[in-house]
């Protein structure tokens, strides 16, 4: 089952069919059974047709977010462990990506408040400060206030790789700012756990041509999703559930850096496909001479 968000409404799909559940979102979401609650809703709500569905998700879809914060794993994939400690050597911070790989603590960190996420469709923003710009494509879990995996969607944790090079210690500036986010296009809510044959798809496209395009299982991934989600909720309460991202997988080549139009893509099997276009953020008059 598919639940997207849009501004006119919360819409399930299942087997090609829709309805509109008109609920407030986090409320909705945060249930120890979403699966059950879903299967269980459409039986009673309203469907609606193909087409208005599809008018809706195509004008009005906002990201599968309400009040939930959004953290993000780290290092979780030998991938990035191997990118990190390229990217950290002259820094001398390359051993601890190495000792977090193996470490029983994982890396985690804040990523992103609901307000400063992009939707599917929507532009990411790089950093004007930063020189090498990646986008990091992750499954994305959505755990409830119960420390329990409820749902699924697809995350792109946009990274300033050239600051978190400079020095470890600058890791919230690389990571957290206007549009590092984004999350979508819906919750993917199965009735048992993703698969680990799962796929990871990304594709880089700038000025019509392909320029970067990768894709893996999650079953490499170094660190159970359960685990994962044990450790975020550890010593801290998230009366609405919360967001976190698994970790990166796909890394483009140190020559490669993200431009102003570029467009990524990114796919997770059952889930579908992320787009979002990469700019950099508008500068409002009342912003200018601040940096
Ligand atoms: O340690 C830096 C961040 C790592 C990360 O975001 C990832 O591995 O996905
Ligand atoms: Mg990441």
């Amino acid at each position: 089952m598919k639940l997207y968000k849009t501004k006119k409404g919360n819409i399930v799909e299942h087997q090609n069919k829709f309805w509109l559940l008109e609920q407030a979102w986090d409320e909705l979401i945060n249930r120890d059974d979403l699966h059950v609650y879903l299967a269980k809703a459409v039986r009673t709500g309203g469907e609606l047709s193909a087409l208005d569905a599809a008018d809706l998700l195509e004008q009005d879809l906002l990201a599968p977010i309400g009040s939930q914060e959004v953290w993000a794993a780290g290092v979780t994939y030998l991938r990035s462990r191997a990118a990190r400690l390229e990217e950290s050597k002259d820094s001398g911070g390359a051993s601890f990506y190495d000792k977090v790989y193996e470490a029983e603590r994982p890396e985690l960190f804040f990523k992103s408040q609901p307000q400063r996420v992009a939707a599917h469709g929507e532009r990411v923003y790089i950093r004007r400060d930063s020189s090498w710009n990646l986008p990091e494509p992750e499954l994305t879990l959505f755990i409830n206030s119960q420390g329990l995996i409820q749902a699924y969607t697809i995350g792109n944790d946009m990274s300033s790789r050239s600051i978190e090079g400079e020095n470890p210690l600058y890791l919230p500036q690389a990571k957290v700012y206007e549009r590092s986010a984004a999350l979508g296009p819906c919750l993917f809510v199965p009735s048992s756990p993703i698969s680990p044959n799962t796929m990871i798809r990304m594709t880089i496209q700038r000025e019509g041509g392909s320029v970067y395009r990768g894709e893996v299982a999650i079953s490499q991934i170094k660190r159970s999703l359960t685990e994962l989600a044990g450790w975020l909720y550890r010593e801290s309460d998230y009366i609405h559930g919360c967001f976190l991202m698994t970790g990166t997988c796909l890394v483009p080549g140190n020559d490669f850096t993200m431009l102003e139009g570029d467009k990524v893509e990114i796919s997770i099997d059952g889930i579908g496909m992320l787009s979002n276009t990469v700019s950099y953020k508008p500068q409002g008059p009342h912003r200018q001479g601040l940096i």
